[in-house]
């Protein structure tokens, strides 16, 4: 009798240990980023291609930093800035977005809020409104709250037109 719970016992150990050795991997390929995760901030679509700037983005916008992606959403264009980049995990981050119409014009009229997603995990709402500044300027302030590929939602809404342009950034 004592025999077969030693056996249950030691089966149940190596169950467990290898158990762990599967959710450690796990855990830490999302915390270190692993392959898959893109760490250079880029436009994306809402499932998460990554789009390229337009020849019709870049003439307004010309050649952009690393901090900063930008792309077209109906008439307008939204440039998307990160400080520090590449942003840190557990420390504020700055979100600049820059609002013009196809012809640079600046666009001050929007409300703008972001919403902070992991694709790979749900996470707690992260969805800081910007206060417009000036020049089509917007600025939040929120963290990323853990390492690991981010997507970044913003939410422009102008009178009753709403939409949404993403980007996706790993740290
Ligand atoms: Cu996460």
């Amino acid at each position: 009798m004592s025999k077969k719970i030693g056996l249950i016992a030691i089966a149940a150990l190596i169950g467990l240990t290898i158990f762990g050795i599967f959710a450690m991997r796990r855990m830490r390929s999302h915390m270190m980023g692993d392959a898959g995760v893109q760490l250079d901030l880029v436009a994306v679509s809402a499932d998460g291609a990554q789009i390229s700037p337009s020849a019709e983005v870049t003439s307004v916008k010309g050649e952009l930093p690393n901090n900063t992606a930008v792309q077209k959403s109906g008439d307008m264009i939204v440039l998307l800035t990160l400080n520090p980049y590449p942003p840190r995990a557990g420390q504020v981050s700055e979100f600049d977005v820059t609002l013009t119409d196809v012809n640079g014009q600046t666009i001050d009229d929007a409300t703008i809020s972001l919403n902070l997603t992991m694709p790979s995990m749900w996470m707690p709402p992260n969805q800081p409104a910007l206060e417009f500044t000036s020049d089509g300027k917007y600025r939040a302030t929120a963290p990323f709250t853990m390492r690991g590929a981010w997507r970044i939602e913003v939410v422009i809404t102008r009178g009753n037109e709403k939409q949404s342009v993403f980007f996706d950034v790993g740290l």
